[in-house]
């Protein structure tokens, strides 16, 4: 049965505040099964990547370009959620899948990511339309202060893409333009529960602190794009971000027997890549 759909309401406040949080979006049982399966996915872990943080904490993440019949597939393909997705962007043309990544923050060693927008990345894969992109994160344990939960600028993605430069291994936003929204901006702490799911623009601004619990802070980050907007510089993947997505029925997520990613299908993003490029 397809979830409650977005309220107008709700897009609203997408577009007043850059961001939705959806609680309970997907079920205890969902959000089990995901977990379950990507603590255990060696695809995943093949794959990881390594990103320090300016201390030299350490954040892993594994990036694919196409959402196959994996679990993480059906979760990015569910009817329900594209459906949102799609209620959301700007445009009409068909919803696409531009990467998904597992984010994984081991406890104490976990580390930040500096502040920035999905987009002052995007942009330098020449896409040319901003409200046509975001990304949904999808919370597979708790995220908390303690365990370095997402934090996002309330209303920032309205000043538009500002400069991002290399900050250590990461690429981050100005300091300056950052220091100047927080004047006038709130700072929220994106508080998430396995399941529950966060919609942000792509020019949002958000980062996350180092995890210096005992406990992991995993999630998945499903990027979409439409078709109408081509990245002209997007060679790395594979066009799935101007491939329509075949959506699959919600309850595909527990009815069908899934596994982890498959290292054949899922088209990773190279070990060796510049995720400064992501
Ligand atoms: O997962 C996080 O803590 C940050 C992820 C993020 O900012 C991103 O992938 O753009």
């Amino acid at each position: 049965m397809a979830k409650q759909a977005l309220t107008a309401e709700q897009v609203k406040q997408y577009y007043q505040e850059g961001y939705l949080i959806l609680k309970g979006f997907f079920n205890p049982g969902e959000a089990a099964k995901l977990y379950d399966t990507a603590i255990a996915d060696a695809a995943v872990s093949k794959n990881a990547i390594n990103v320090n943080d300016s201390t030299g904490k350490r954040s892993k993440l594994s990036l694919w370009y196409k959402p196959g019949n994996d679990i993480y597939g059906l979760l990015t393909r569910s009817e329900s959620l594209v459906t949102a997705v799609d209620k959301i962007l700007d445009g009409d043309a068909a919803v696409c899948h531009f990467h998904s990544k597992l984010m994984q923050k081991e406890p104490k060693v976990g580390g930040a990511w500096e502040w920035h927008q999905d987009y002052g990345y995007w942009y330098k894969n020449e896409f040319l339309l901003p409200d046509q992109m975001m990304s949904v994160m999808v919370a597979i344990t708790e995220a908390n202060k303690e365990n370095g939960c997402l934090q996002v600028i309330k209303g920032s993605h309205k000043m538009g893409r500002i400069e991002h430069g290399f900050s250590g291994e990461q690429v981050g936003a100005s300091q300056h333009y950052v220091d100047l929204s927080l004047q006038t901006m709130d700072l929220i702490y994106v508080e998430l529960d396995a399941g529950d799911v966060l919609f942000f623009h792509s020019n949002l601004l958000h980062r996350s602190e180092a995890n210096l619990s005992d406990r992991p802070r995993w999630s998945m980050i499903s990027c979409y794009n439409r078709a109408s907007n081509i990245g002209y510089n997007d060679s790395a993947s594979s066009s799935s971000s101007i491939t329509p997505i075949e959506v699959v029925p919600d309850d595909a997520l527990l009815l069908r027997e899934t596994a982890g990613l498959s290292e054949d299908g899922a088209d990773f993003l190279a070990k060796e890549a510049d995720v400064a490029l992501k």
